[in-house]
């Protein structure tokens, strides 16, 4: 299987995040790629796609913010990493305001996401190497693997979130419309709900969003993912959320995801976008599902047996030591 990945993705490496009350280290660290680097062959370095596939599912002044916010930043007289800390409330006047601190609210969805000086390169080629994983499957590949990083799932049309800054499978997804794919389905089994997606094509017919994740109840990001969201007019119908209770086996895990096969096959996708999270893995330090290692291998030779040709995308999983195993046991499920 053809794997992409640029050097540039190590740049990012933002200091804290606020995790239930406090400020701890991020843990969306370029210790991870590395990890998974060492367990796998070496991958190729992805194609430069330009702006244009990013800008085709993102808000220009969200891309405008993320260039320029370390500059806004530090013409504030501030040091260290972006962040905001006052958020519009759905409702309030869409005021068009400068001010960093105003900006950094308007465009984020929670303090976990800090920007910092090379944010900006590191997530553009994240994109790019998701849209080269495209590029593979588009040339007749039965599958391909982007080590995305940061991850993107959470990111919306415009906003950042949960380490999330574009988004790579709808970037991907999107990309492949334009090329003329009719029907694309994204299928998401990262521990978490994948909103900034869901919120990306929730009013669209044409590309499918099933998900399964830890029940927003319980986990993070709590407003969505929730078994009644469906999606909305042409829309309707072509997102399926499927949440788990904490602690949940395989058992559970391959019967939600078999729901959503069956899903993404009754919709007749052409092509399918795997985003693909180990933060499921049993000893995942934010994380309550219990997935082990051997586990991926069965869930993708499941996934496998649908023949669509399938764009894998990396999102979280944040046990560094058990990181390169866990992917490499899912990308051999799609060798079998
Ligand atoms: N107290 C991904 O896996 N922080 N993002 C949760 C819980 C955000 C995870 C804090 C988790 C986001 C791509
Ligand atoms: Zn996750």
């Amino acid at each position: 299987m053809r794997m992409f990945f640029d050097s540039r993705q190590l740049a990012h490496a933002p200091a804290k995040e606020l995790h239930n009350g406090a400020f701890v280290d991020h843990v969306e660290t370029p210790a991870r790629v590395a990890a998974i680097l060492a367990a796998l062959p070496p991958m190729e370095a992805p194609q430069d796609h330009g702006e244009a596939p990013i800008l085709a599912v993102h808000d220009a002044g969200y891309i405008d913010f993320l260039k320029t916010a370390p500059a806004r930043w530090a013409a504030a007289g501030r040091s260290g990493d972006v962040m905001g800390y006052v958020w519009p409330i759905v409702g309030r006047r869409p005021l068009n305001l400068d001010r960093i601190d105003a900006l950094a609210g308007r465009y984020s969805l929670d303090a976990s996401t800090p920007i910092t000086a090379e944010t900006w390169d590191t997530t553009y080629w994240s994109a790019q190497s998701v849209l080269s994983a495209l590029d593979a499957v588009l040339a007749g590949d039965p599958a391909a693997f982007a080590l995305c990083r940061p991850p993107g799932h959470h990111a919306g049309a415009d906003y950042l979130g949960g380490y999330c800054y574009l988004n790579t499978a709808a970037i991907a997804a999107q990309a492949a419309r334009d090329r003329g794919v009719a029907k694309v389905a994204i299928l998401d089994i990262d521990y978490h709900h994948g909103n900034g997606t869901q919120d990306i094509f929730w009013t669209r017919g044409d590309v499918f969003y099933a998900s399964l994740h830890a029940d927003p109840r319980t986990d993070y990001p709590f407003y969505w993912g929730h078994a009644d969201e469906m999606g909305e007019g042409a829309g309707h119908g072509t997102t399926l959320n499927l949440p788990l209770a904490q602690g949940a086996t395989l058992d559970a895990f391959r019967r939600a995801q078999s729901t959503a096969l069956e899903a993404i096959t009754r919709f007749g996708a052409d092509l399918l976008v795997l985003s693909f999270g180990a933060d499921t893995w049993e000893g995942d330090p934010i994380s309550h599902l219990k997935l082990t290692t051997e586990d991926y291998a069965v869930l993708a030779a499941d996934i496998a047996a649908c023949r669509l040709p399938t764009v894998v995308a990396m999102e979280g999983g944040y046990a560094v030591a058990a990181l390169g195993a866990n992917v490499a046991s899912l990308l051999g499920g799609f060798a079998r």
